[in-house]
Protein backbone atom coordinates (compact mmCIF):
# COMPACT_ATOMS: atom_id res chain seq x y z
CA UNK A 1 0.00 0.00 0.00
CA UNK A 2 2.39 2.26 1.09
CA UNK A 3 4.68 1.29 -2.18
CA UNK A 4 1.53 2.31 -3.93
CA UNK A 5 0.95 5.48 -2.51
CA UNK A 6 4.60 6.76 -3.09
CA UNK A 7 4.31 5.76 -7.31
CA UNK A 8 0.84 7.73 -7.29
CA UNK A 9 2.57 10.40 -5.53
CA UNK A 10 4.99 10.38 -8.13
CA UNK A 11 2.94 10.28 -10.80
CA UNK A 12 0.96 13.21 -9.53
CA UNK A 13 4.09 15.33 -9.03
CA UNK A 14 4.79 14.40 -12.69
CA UNK A 15 1.13 16.19 -13.04
CA UNK A 16 -0.34 13.20 -14.82
CA UNK A 17 -3.16 13.34 -11.77
CA UNK A 18 -3.58 15.63 -8.53
CA UNK A 19 -4.93 13.54 -5.66
CA UNK A 20 -7.53 14.95 -3.28
CA UNK A 21 -7.50 14.33 0.22
CA UNK A 22 -10.42 14.78 1.97
CA UNK A 23 -10.18 15.97 5.38
CA UNK A 24 -12.19 13.59 8.11
CA UNK A 25 -11.52 15.47 11.48
CA UNK A 26 -12.39 13.52 14.53
CA UNK A 27 -12.50 16.62 16.81
CA UNK A 28 -15.15 18.65 18.89
CA UNK A 29 -13.56 21.96 17.44
CA UNK A 30 -12.44 22.19 14.12
CA UNK A 31 -12.79 25.27 12.21
CA UNK A 32 -15.62 23.85 9.61
CA UNK A 33 -16.65 20.48 10.61
CA UNK A 34 -15.73 20.25 14.80
CA UNK A 35 -18.19 17.72 16.75
CA UNK A 36 -19.63 16.52 13.33
CA UNK A 37 -17.70 13.16 13.58
CA UNK A 38 -16.44 12.84 16.68
CA UNK A 39 -18.22 9.54 17.32
CA UNK A 40 -16.43 6.98 14.91
CA UNK A 41 -19.10 5.58 13.76
CA UNK A 42 -19.39 8.99 12.31
CA UNK A 43 -16.53 9.67 11.33
CA UNK A 44 -15.49 6.51 9.80
CA UNK A 45 -18.90 6.34 7.18
CA UNK A 46 -18.28 10.49 6.51
CA UNK A 47 -14.90 8.94 5.42
CA UNK A 48 -16.47 6.47 3.40
CA UNK A 49 -18.68 8.65 1.99
CA UNK A 50 -15.86 10.67 0.72
CA UNK A 51 -13.87 7.86 -0.62
CA UNK A 52 -17.49 7.09 -2.96
CA UNK A 53 -17.15 11.03 -4.31
CA UNK A 54 -13.44 9.85 -5.40
CA UNK A 55 -10.87 10.67 -2.89
CA UNK A 56 -7.47 9.30 -2.75
CA UNK A 57 -6.39 9.81 0.47
CA UNK A 58 -8.53 10.26 3.73
CA UNK A 59 -7.13 12.98 6.50
CA UNK A 60 -7.23 11.58 9.54
CA UNK A 61 -6.85 14.18 12.61
CA UNK A 62 -7.75 13.94 16.25
CA UNK A 63 -6.59 17.65 16.90
CA UNK A 64 -7.65 21.13 15.94
CA UNK A 65 -4.89 23.28 14.20
CA UNK A 66 -7.50 26.45 13.98
CA UNK A 67 -6.03 29.77 14.89
CA UNK A 68 -6.48 29.83 18.80
CA UNK A 69 -6.66 26.22 19.27
CA UNK A 70 -5.71 24.34 22.33
CA UNK A 71 -3.33 21.60 22.62
CA UNK A 72 -4.64 18.34 23.08
CA UNK A 73 -3.49 14.94 25.10
CA UNK A 74 -2.11 12.50 23.61
CA UNK A 75 -4.11 9.79 24.69
CA UNK A 76 -7.53 11.35 23.91
CA UNK A 77 -5.95 12.11 20.47
CA UNK A 78 -5.21 8.55 20.17
CA UNK A 79 -8.62 7.38 21.45
CA UNK A 80 -10.46 9.80 18.75
CA UNK A 81 -8.58 8.47 16.11
CA UNK A 82 -7.46 4.84 16.19
CA UNK A 83 -10.97 3.48 15.93
CA UNK A 84 -11.52 5.32 12.81
CA UNK A 85 -8.42 4.27 11.19
CA UNK A 86 -9.22 1.15 12.20
CA UNK A 87 -12.72 1.36 10.61
CA UNK A 88 -11.51 2.94 7.52
CA UNK A 89 -8.83 0.67 6.78
CA UNK A 90 -11.25 -2.53 7.45
CA UNK A 91 -13.83 -0.99 4.91
CA UNK A 92 -11.74 0.94 1.90
CA UNK A 93 -8.78 0.58 -0.23
CA UNK A 94 -8.04 3.90 0.04
CA UNK A 95 -5.15 5.18 2.06
CA UNK A 96 -5.96 6.73 5.24
CA UNK A 97 -2.72 9.82 5.90
CA UNK A 98 -3.04 10.71 9.90
CA UNK A 99 -2.62 14.36 10.33
CA UNK A 100 -0.37 14.79 13.98
CA UNK A 101 2.41 16.48 15.34
CA UNK A 102 3.09 13.04 18.06
CA UNK A 103 5.42 10.76 17.16
CA UNK A 104 3.57 8.12 19.67
CA UNK A 105 0.55 8.87 17.31
CA UNK A 106 2.18 8.65 14.08
CA UNK A 107 3.96 5.35 15.44
CA UNK A 108 0.21 3.88 16.90
CA UNK A 109 -1.53 5.20 13.35
CA UNK A 110 0.53 3.66 10.88
CA UNK A 111 0.62 0.51 13.02
CA UNK A 112 -3.02 0.82 12.65
CA UNK A 113 -3.18 0.77 9.14
CA UNK A 114 -2.25 4.24 8.40
CA UNK A 115 -0.44 4.73 4.90
CA UNK A 116 0.64 8.46 5.52
CA UNK A 117 1.59 10.60 7.96
CA UNK A 118 0.58 14.86 8.02
CA UNK A 119 2.61 16.49 10.23
CA UNK A 120 1.42 20.44 10.38
CA UNK A 121 4.51 21.21 12.77
CA UNK A 122 6.92 19.73 9.75
CA UNK A 123 8.31 16.93 12.27
CA UNK A 124 9.57 19.50 14.74
CA UNK A 125 8.35 17.56 17.37
CA UNK A 126 11.18 15.93 19.61
CA UNK A 127 11.46 12.09 18.03
CA UNK A 128 8.74 12.92 15.30
CA UNK A 129 11.68 12.29 12.98
CA UNK A 130 13.17 9.57 14.75
CA UNK A 131 9.33 8.22 14.58
CA UNK A 132 8.70 8.43 11.16
CA UNK A 133 12.18 7.53 9.64
CA UNK A 134 11.64 3.65 10.42
CA UNK A 135 8.74 3.83 8.59
CA UNK A 136 7.74 3.15 5.00
CA UNK A 137 5.34 5.56 4.45
CA UNK A 138 5.42 9.09 2.54
CA UNK A 139 5.58 11.79 5.18
CA UNK A 140 3.93 15.69 4.35
CA UNK A 141 6.06 18.20 5.95
CA UNK A 142 4.26 21.30 6.40
CA UNK A 143 5.59 25.18 7.38
CA UNK A 144 3.79 26.67 10.80
CA UNK A 145 5.01 29.90 11.64
CA UNK A 146 5.18 29.88 16.08
CA UNK A 147 2.01 27.75 17.04
CA UNK A 148 -1.59 27.32 16.39
CA UNK A 149 -2.96 29.48 19.90
CA UNK A 150 -0.69 32.32 18.70
CA UNK A 151 -0.09 31.89 15.17
CA UNK A 152 -2.04 34.83 13.49
CA UNK A 153 -0.48 37.31 15.92
CA UNK A 154 1.15 39.35 13.85
CA UNK A 155 2.94 36.98 11.56
CA UNK A 156 6.06 38.72 9.69
CA UNK A 157 8.75 37.45 6.51
CA UNK A 158 11.12 39.10 4.81
CA UNK A 159 10.04 37.12 1.42
CA UNK A 160 7.17 34.73 2.80
CA UNK A 161 7.74 32.20 -0.18
CA UNK A 162 11.72 31.86 0.36
CA UNK A 163 11.40 31.80 3.98
CA UNK A 164 9.50 29.29 3.56
CA UNK A 165 11.31 27.36 0.76
CA UNK A 166 14.10 27.38 3.12
CA UNK A 167 12.08 26.20 6.22
CA UNK A 168 11.11 23.33 3.83
CA UNK A 169 15.12 22.81 2.53
CA UNK A 170 16.12 22.67 6.27
CA UNK A 171 13.33 19.81 7.05
CA UNK A 172 14.28 17.58 4.39
CA UNK A 173 17.56 17.82 4.89
CA UNK A 174 16.93 16.86 8.66
CA UNK A 175 15.19 13.88 7.26
CA UNK A 176 17.79 12.99 4.64
CA UNK A 177 20.44 13.23 7.43
CA UNK A 178 18.05 11.13 8.93
CA UNK A 179 18.17 8.11 6.26
CA UNK A 180 14.57 9.35 4.60
CA UNK A 181 14.08 8.38 0.64
CA UNK A 182 13.59 11.96 -1.25
CA UNK A 183 10.67 10.00 -2.51
CA UNK A 184 8.79 10.01 0.63
CA UNK A 185 8.64 13.47 1.25
CA UNK A 186 5.73 15.49 0.37
CA UNK A 187 5.80 19.55 0.99
CA UNK A 188 3.34 21.72 2.26
CA UNK A 189 3.57 25.93 2.42
CA UNK A 190 0.71 25.49 5.32
CA UNK A 191 -1.82 28.00 3.94
CA UNK A 192 -3.81 30.21 6.98
CA UNK A 193 -0.66 28.79 9.49
CA UNK A 194 0.80 31.87 10.31
CA UNK A 195 0.10 34.10 7.58
CA UNK A 196 -1.68 37.47 6.66
CA UNK A 197 -4.44 37.46 3.58
CA UNK A 198 -1.70 39.13 1.44
CA UNK A 199 0.76 35.66 2.69
CA UNK A 200 -1.56 33.56 1.87
CA UNK A 201 -2.53 34.76 -1.72
CA UNK A 202 1.17 35.39 -2.69
CA UNK A 203 1.91 31.65 -1.59
CA UNK A 204 -0.55 30.48 -3.76
CA UNK A 205 0.16 33.31 -6.79
CA UNK A 206 4.00 31.68 -6.73
CA UNK A 207 3.20 28.21 -5.95
CA UNK A 208 5.16 26.92 -8.30
CA UNK A 209 8.73 27.94 -6.72
CA UNK A 210 8.13 25.67 -3.88
CA UNK A 211 7.10 23.16 -6.30
CA UNK A 212 10.60 23.69 -8.25
CA UNK A 213 12.36 22.18 -4.97
CA UNK A 214 11.28 18.96 -6.63
CA UNK A 215 8.98 17.15 -4.14
CA UNK A 216 5.02 16.72 -4.47
CA UNK A 217 3.72 19.70 -2.73
CA UNK A 218 0.19 19.99 -0.84
CA UNK A 219 -2.23 22.76 -0.82
CA UNK A 220 -4.67 23.18 2.00
CA UNK A 221 -7.31 26.07 1.53
CA UNK A 222 -10.22 24.10 1.90
CA UNK A 223 -13.14 26.57 3.56
CA UNK A 224 -10.47 28.22 5.02
CA UNK A 225 -10.56 31.72 6.19
CA UNK A 226 -8.02 33.54 3.54
CA UNK A 227 -11.29 32.61 1.36
CA UNK A 228 -14.38 33.91 3.63
CA UNK A 229 -12.20 37.07 3.86
CA UNK A 230 -11.80 37.65 0.69
CA UNK A 231 -15.33 36.60 -0.44
CA UNK A 232 -17.52 38.22 2.83
CA UNK A 233 -18.32 34.33 3.48
CA UNK A 234 -18.18 34.04 7.39
CA UNK A 235 -19.54 30.60 6.97
CA UNK A 236 -17.16 28.10 6.40
CA UNK A 237 -19.64 26.19 4.75
CA UNK A 238 -20.72 28.92 2.29
CA UNK A 239 -16.84 28.91 0.64
CA UNK A 240 -16.86 25.66 -0.70
CA UNK A 241 -16.81 27.86 -4.39
CA UNK A 242 -13.85 29.46 -3.30
CA UNK A 243 -11.93 26.33 -2.27
CA UNK A 244 -12.65 24.77 -5.63
CA UNK A 245 -11.08 27.27 -7.58
CA UNK A 246 -8.50 28.24 -4.86
CA UNK A 247 -7.16 24.85 -5.32
CA UNK A 248 -7.48 24.46 -8.82
CA UNK A 249 -4.64 26.98 -9.01
CA UNK A 250 -2.78 25.34 -7.01
CA UNK A 251 -2.85 22.42 -9.47
CA UNK A 252 -2.32 24.34 -11.96
CA UNK A 253 0.61 26.13 -10.53
CA UNK A 254 1.55 21.92 -10.11
CA UNK A 255 0.22 21.30 -6.63
CA UNK A 256 0.23 17.08 -6.33
CA UNK A 257 -2.75 16.93 -3.64
CA UNK A 258 -5.04 19.52 -2.77
CA UNK A 259 -6.70 18.61 1.25
CA UNK A 260 -9.98 19.42 1.02
CA UNK A 261 -13.43 19.62 2.88
CA UNK A 262 -15.60 19.04 -0.28
CA UNK A 263 -14.44 15.70 -2.35
CA UNK A 264 -17.09 15.62 -4.92
CA UNK A 265 -17.02 19.48 -6.19
CA UNK A 266 -12.94 19.10 -6.39
CA UNK A 267 -13.06 15.61 -8.17
CA UNK A 268 -15.42 17.26 -10.38
CA UNK A 269 -13.48 20.63 -10.70
CA UNK A 270 -10.54 17.98 -11.83
CA UNK A 271 -12.14 16.56 -14.21
CA UNK A 272 -12.17 19.44 -16.18
CA UNK A 273 -8.95 20.31 -15.74
CA UNK A 274 -7.59 17.16 -16.75
CA UNK A 275 -9.84 17.47 -19.77
CA UNK A 276 -7.71 20.58 -20.74
CA UNK A 277 -4.48 19.79 -19.77
CA UNK A 278 -1.99 18.02 -22.24
CA UNK A 279 -0.60 15.35 -20.69
CA UNK A 280 -2.89 12.13 -21.30
CA UNK A 281 -2.96 8.76 -18.96
N1 LIG B 1 -4.80 22.40 7.38
C1 LIG B 1 -5.49 21.97 8.46
C2 LIG B 1 -5.16 20.74 9.06
N2 LIG B 1 -4.18 19.96 8.56
N3 LIG B 1 -2.50 19.57 6.96
C3 LIG B 1 -1.80 19.98 5.89
N4 LIG B 1 -0.81 19.22 5.40
N5 LIG B 1 -2.08 21.18 5.27
C4 LIG B 1 -3.05 22.02 5.72
O1 LIG B 1 -3.22 23.11 5.14
C5 LIG B 1 -3.80 21.62 6.86
C6 LIG B 1 -3.50 20.36 7.47
C7 LIG B 1 -6.58 22.81 9.01
O2 LIG B 1 -7.83 22.50 8.45
P1 LIG B 1 -8.92 21.57 9.16
O3 LIG B 1 -8.38 20.21 9.43
O4 LIG B 1 -10.15 21.59 8.36
O5 LIG B 1 -9.26 22.34 10.51
P2 LIG B 1 -8.84 22.07 12.00
O6 LIG B 1 -7.36 22.21 12.10
O7 LIG B 1 -9.59 23.14 12.77
O8 LIG B 1 -9.28 20.69 12.39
Amino acid sequence: MARNLQQRLKEAAAHQRPLVMGVVNVTPDSFSDGGLFLDPARAVSHALALAGQGADLLDVGGESTRPGADPVDQNDELERVLPVIEGIVSATDVPVSIDTSKPDVMRAAVAAGAAMVNDVNGLRAEGAIEAVAGMDVPVCIMHMLGEPRTMQHDPRYSDVVGDIADFLGERVAACRAAGMDKDRIVLDPGFGFGKTLAHNFELLRRLDELVALGHPVLAGMSRKSMLGTLCGRDNPADRVAASVAAHLLAVQKGAAIVRVHDVAEMVDALAVWRATTAIED
